[in-house]
């Protein structure tokens, strides 16, 4: 199948700036094959139907006409057809229904393109003796277009306008379009709204003139009147994408109010209407986007580059717009020899969530310690029921238990910031996760509603939890549903280190090694058994005082576990 150029209206030759695909590509009906460009408009050419391209017939910077064919198509129903060979005379008969239809399309352009039109109101003299006149800007003829939407409204009520200002652009599934002033004037109303869905004939803004232009007064003065009106709208509402690639035109140079200024801003972005499409459902804004094609235009490939290298310097933390440096790639053998260990899954996703969690929340870490002598001596004496019970209890049941009293009392640790940040999600449930270190890496399960446990019941879920951690039998829902962590260092040693808030929680405890030390009681030094503790937390929902009352509460409790029955 011939694909063609279809019915162009009254322009003779269009430039091919774009093209879309290879020799060889697989195309579904509508894919863009090229972009074409006259002085009004810029459209793309979509495949008719799919199949693959077999050849390619234009290049860019070609200038061509309506009925030029730009590329040929292997439909799958010219297979059939070809596999058929009794019925080469239906090939040909497709081919034929090609052209016809590009016919009609140029018939009903044509057709519609007379029904363009502009109304004026009469004609009336100002006080200073000028004459004025109140055009109604329509829009134009948009040929077989259908869902002809508003992208950008330029001007607003009351903006005085000069002749060819842009006013409105529109954009259909084939092209975008520019509706410029005819007049220089005042805009006395806008009838559309962005994303408003418009067409032929519908009203887009009222325009006060102040006599006519001076395009028209020329061409008044040799042209019968029918004539005048109906190339004056077509001037009116030009698809004009000329402005889109010469910014010198009045529309863009004008400076105005900020409206006004974003409108013409965003005008003088020089791409095509799918490459506008592209880039509005990525949610790229293409004046950031640096074009590659002829006369700088922004391609498809453009804005498809521009969304890679974001999302690359995104993923190597390198510079994301938050001001991040890169940290340098270093070649390493340089130095000496290297060994390149792949790290485990469970390793690689630690690592995003921890960054992700670094970077986005202000941590602020604070430091105490807390006697937990009486604590010990009883887990001491719980050993032997311990022992008959199956159970083993380390101080890590009794933090967590004085953890979710303490959340209880100060609920803020137990909530995340919502994403408006605006407001602060208390949960009403508590749900540890606690951190345990694996083979594979750290894994973080949750003790669900840690608050309502005993602290046998803790004790066997922490070993059992972190059982299931180590021999990777973790089911999924063992690791959702946290709202405070806490960080057990204390069986390996330190004296204090800075834990990593789990985001979107907002708090985390770390433990260390509990030691001996010496006390000061009021009359002498006595051994106890204090044990380190450092509480981070994201400090745009908790402040200092906050922390401080949760750890005291926390110290206190863990120092006198009586507290825990309260
Ligand atoms: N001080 C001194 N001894 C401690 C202690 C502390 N703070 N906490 C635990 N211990 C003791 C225990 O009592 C136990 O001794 P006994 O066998 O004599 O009773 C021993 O250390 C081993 O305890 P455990 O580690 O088996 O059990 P736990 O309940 O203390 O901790 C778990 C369980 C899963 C938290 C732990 O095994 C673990 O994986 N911790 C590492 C967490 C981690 O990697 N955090 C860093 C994350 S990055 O921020």
């Amino acid at each position: 199948m011939d694909v063609k150029i279809p019915g162009l209206g009254d322009i003779d030759e269009v430039e091919v700036i774009e093209i879309c695909v290879a020799v060889g590509d697989v195309l579904a009906e509508n894919d863009s094959i090229v972009v074409i460009e006259s002085d009004k408009a810029s459209m793309d050419i979509p495949s008719p139907a799919a199949g693959t391209l077999k050849s390619l017939q234009v290049e860019v910077g070609d200038r061509i006409g309506e009925g030029h064919v730009i590329a040929t198509l292997e439909t799958e129903e010219r297979d059939d057809k070809e596999d058929d060979t009794d019925d080469e005379s239906d090939a040909s008969s497709d081919d034929k229904t090609n052209s016809e239809a590009a016919e009609e399309d140029q018939d009903d352009t044509e057709e519609s393109s007379q029904s363009t039109q502009t109304a004026s109101s009469e004609e009336t003299e100002s006080d200073s003796g000028e004459s004025e006149q109140e055009i109604e800007v329509l829009v134009p003829d948009i040929g077989d277009a259908s869902g002809v939407v508003v992208i950008e409204i330029a001007v607003q009520e009351g903006d005085v306008i000069e002749e060819n200002d842009l006013l409105v652009v529109l954009e259909s599934d084939k092209a975008s379009m520019e509706i410029a002033a005819e007049y220089a004037g005042t805009v006395l109303e806008v009838a559309v709204k962005v994303d408003e869905e418009v067409s032929e004939g519908s009203l887009l803004a009222r325009l006060r003139t102040k006599g006519t232009s001076k395009k028209s007064d020329d061409e008044s003065s040799e042209k019968p009147a029918e004539e005048k009106s109906a190339e004056k709208s077509k001037s009116a509402s030009s698809a004009d994408a000329k402005s889109e690639s010469e910014p010198e035109s009045k529309a863009e140079a004008q400076s105005g109010d900020d409206d006004k200024d974003q409108g013409a801003a965003s005008a003088k972005v020089y791409a095509g209407p799918a490459t506008r499409r592209l880039a509005r459902e990525l949610g790229v804004d293409l004046s950031e986007v640096k074009g590659t094609g002829s006369r700088d235009r922004i391609t498809k490939d453009d804005v498809k580059d521009f969304v890679k290298q974001k999302m690359q310097s995104t993923q190597s933390g390198g510079n994301t717009g938050g001001g991040l440096p890169q940290v340098a790639q270093i070649d390493f053998t340089k130095f000496g020899p290297v060994d390149m260990v792949p790290l485990t899954r469970i390793q690689r996703r630690g690592a995003d969530n921890l960054h992700r969690s670094w970077v986005n929340l202000p941590h602020v870490t604070q430091h105490d310690e807390t006697d937990i002598t009486d604590l010990e001596d009883f887990r001491q004496s719980l050993k032997q029921e311990a022992e008959r019970k199956g159970v083993k209890i380390t101080p890590l049941a009794f933090i967590v238990k004085a953890c979710c009293h303490a959340l209880r009392e100060y609920p803020n640790f137990n909530a995340s910031l919502h994403a408006d940040g605006e407001q602060l999600v208390r949960k009403q449930y508590i749900n540890i996760g606690m951190a345990v270190d694996t083979p594979e890496g750290l894994v973080v399960p949750v003790i669900k509603a840690a608050d309502e446990k005993s602290i046998w019941q803790l004790s066997s879920e922490i070993a059992e939890l972190s059982d299931k951690a180590r021999d990777k039998k973790l089911a999924m829902d063992d690791l959702q549903g946290g709202s405070f962590s806490v960080s057990s260092l204390g069986a390996l040693g330190g004296t204090g280190f800075t834990p990593i808030v789990n985001a979107p929680e907002v708090a985390i405890l770390g433990v260390s090694k509990l030691q001996t030390k010496p006390v000061w009681n009021g009359e002498a030094f006595v051994p106890r058994k204090v044990l380190p503790l450092s509480l981070s937390y994201d400090h745009r929902v908790i402040n200092g005082a906050d922390g401080g009352r949760f750890m005291n509460y926390l110290t206190s409790s863990l120092a006198d576990i009586r507290r825990l029955v309260l």
